[in-house]
């Protein structure tokens, strides 16, 4: 009744923030994709993550409340290893988070950030989130201490993946997994939609971030390492062989072109008890 919400009200008011450094973190972890997982485990050993792959501290106030982007098609497998490692770490970093598995329907052209863009307009209509982090599907931290946050500066957490021999390819290399507030999200138009195919869309997005006079932060080298699940070549994701003329007028394009020009369906969601799950139909490349 009426009693009840009130205190649970005031319960919640008199939660004290969260600390800034998580005390539950482990540091550096084992990452291996040999492992058999299920997602009946995953969830038994995962109780307080609710519907939909939501979990926020009992104890404190997390400081951020993140949306965590996955662009998705055809790679079960990899989800659930990422699922696997990421509800406990996520937890242990002590967010107020939920997962956003974004579905392109169809077997046509991929598109990977016009579906981070679609997440980041879905998410909001379920939760105040102010943190958005996107994150490929096949790529795991190995430090838990590389928080899935927002920081003063767009950040890129992917910093250190083994398949770049724990390094960066190139210095403005943004691809893998990053985080935007939603005030630097907007600050950029979001990210572009027009990239069908792959390649190049990470690169329009730190185009847009430079051209806005932000830069990228990122974890040291150490705890920025992460895990990429080998895997095969997708269909129907061929480079894209008009990636560098759109990559040389970001500056201009990136205005009309993002959050202010995305324009898609959503065919279902479905709320699954590890994460939510969004098919949608994006279009046909022009
Ligand atoms: N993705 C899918 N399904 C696809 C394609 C991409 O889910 O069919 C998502 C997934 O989250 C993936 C991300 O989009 O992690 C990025 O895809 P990508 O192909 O750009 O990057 P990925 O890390 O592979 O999967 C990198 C190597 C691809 C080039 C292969 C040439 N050797
Ligand atoms: C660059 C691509 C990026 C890509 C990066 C790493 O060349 O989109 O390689 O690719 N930029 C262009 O093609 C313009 S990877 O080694 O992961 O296949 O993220």
């Amino acid at each position: 009744g009426k009693l009840t919400a009130e205190i649970s009200t005031i319960a919640k008011e008199e939660l004290k923030n969260c600390p800034k450094t998580s005390p539950l973190l482990l540091g550096p972890q084992n990452i291996v994709f040999s492992i058999h997982v299920d997602l009946e485990d995953i969830r038994k050993t995962n109780p307080d993550v609710t519907e939909g792959g939501c979990y926020r501290p009992k104890n404190c106030k997390a400081l951020q409340k993140v949306a965590i982007i996955i662009p998705f098609r055809n790679r079960d497998d990899h989800l659930k290893y990422w699922l696997h490692y990421m509800h406990p770490i996520l937890q242990r970093q002590q967010l107020d988070y939920g997962v956003y598995v974004i579905n392109q329907d169809g077997e046509k052209t991929f598109n990977r950030a016009k579906l981070l863009n679609i997440g980041y307009v879905e998410s909001l209509k379920e939760y105040a989130y102010d943190c958005f982090v996107f994150s490929d599907v096949d790529l795991i931290p190995m430090d838990d201490r590389n928080t899935y946050t927002c920081f003063s500066q767009p950040r890129h957490l992917s910093a250190a993946m083994d398949k770049f021999g724990f390094g960066l390819p190139y210095n403005q290399y943004f691809g893998g997994v990053s985080a935007l507030s939603m005030k630097q999200f907007l600050k950029i138009n979001g990210f572009p939609n027009n990239y069908w195919g792959w390649g190049g869309e990470d690169d329009d997005i730190y185009n847009r971030i430079a051209s806005r006079d932000m830069y990228i932060s990122r974890p040291d080298t150490l705890t920025g390492r992460c895990r990429m699940i080998r895997h095969n070549k997708d269909n129907k994701n061929d480079p894209n062989p008009q990636r560098f003329d759109l990559l040389a007028h970001t500056r201009q394009t990136m205005n009309s072109d993002g959050i202010n020009s995305l324009s898609y369906k959503v065919v279902s969601t479905k709320k699954f008890p590890l994460y939510t799950y969004i098919t949608v139909d994006i279009g046909l490349p022009p």
